[in-house]
């Protein structure tokens, strides 16, 4: 097991758009096992591939309080969305420090493979609804700071570039 460098906004490649999985081995799942170990670590509910630089279609997510219920999920599919859209104040493991309101979906089913290969569906709600359409969205290259306002976006951005550059100044 490893823990994996999970980028940070503005790095472009947060905007790179994933490729489905072609075939789900062995080096998926130690991948699996890394992103669920870098996510534990991390504190999020979710973590998606483009997050630690793997630019295929996967993500992993735990919503419980005992953080005991790793989801796997590889080539998601949409197959059923509400009408129904809800606001909700979300953060991001790649923005550290900031969070914003988003507006999803109440209700989404996905239908995708675990590690094992095995296709199942999730028929997600709340915490799990919002997780999944956040970590597609990372998957498609998008970050959820593009959702809100060009000011709010811009002094994020600013906040998160100057902290890179001390980081990188400290570290030399
Ligand atoms: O840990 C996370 N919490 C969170 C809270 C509200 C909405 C979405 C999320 S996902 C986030 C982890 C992350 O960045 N996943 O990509
Ligand atoms: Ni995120």
């Amino acid at each position: 097991m490893a823990l994996l460098n999970i980028l940070t906004y503005p790095d472009p490649r947060l905007n790179k758009v994933a490729k489905p999985v072609a075939q789900i081995d062995e080096r998926i799942r130690t991948l699996v096992a890394d992103m669920l170990e870098t996510m534990y670590e991390a504190k999020g509910v979710g973590l998606a591939a483009t997050q630690v630089d793997v630019h295929e279609r996967l993500l992993v997510m735990d919503v419980s309080d005992e953080r005991n219920e790793p989801l796997v999920v590889i080539n998601p599919r949409v197959v059923w969305k509400s009408d129904e859209i809800v606001l909700g104040d979300e953060g991001c493991l790649s923005v550290p420090g900031f969070s914003g309101d988003v507006e999803r979906y109440a209700e989404i089913h996905i239908e995708c493979e675990n590690e094992r290969g095995d296709t199942y569906k999730i028929e997600a709600t709340e915490l799990l609804a919002v997780c999944i359409q956040h970590e597609m969205d990372h998957l498609m290259g998008k970050v959820y700071v593009e959702y809100l306002s060009p000011l709010k976006r811009g002094r994020i951005k600013t906040k998160l570039l100057k902290e890179a550059k001390e980081a990188e100044r400290d570290a030399a």
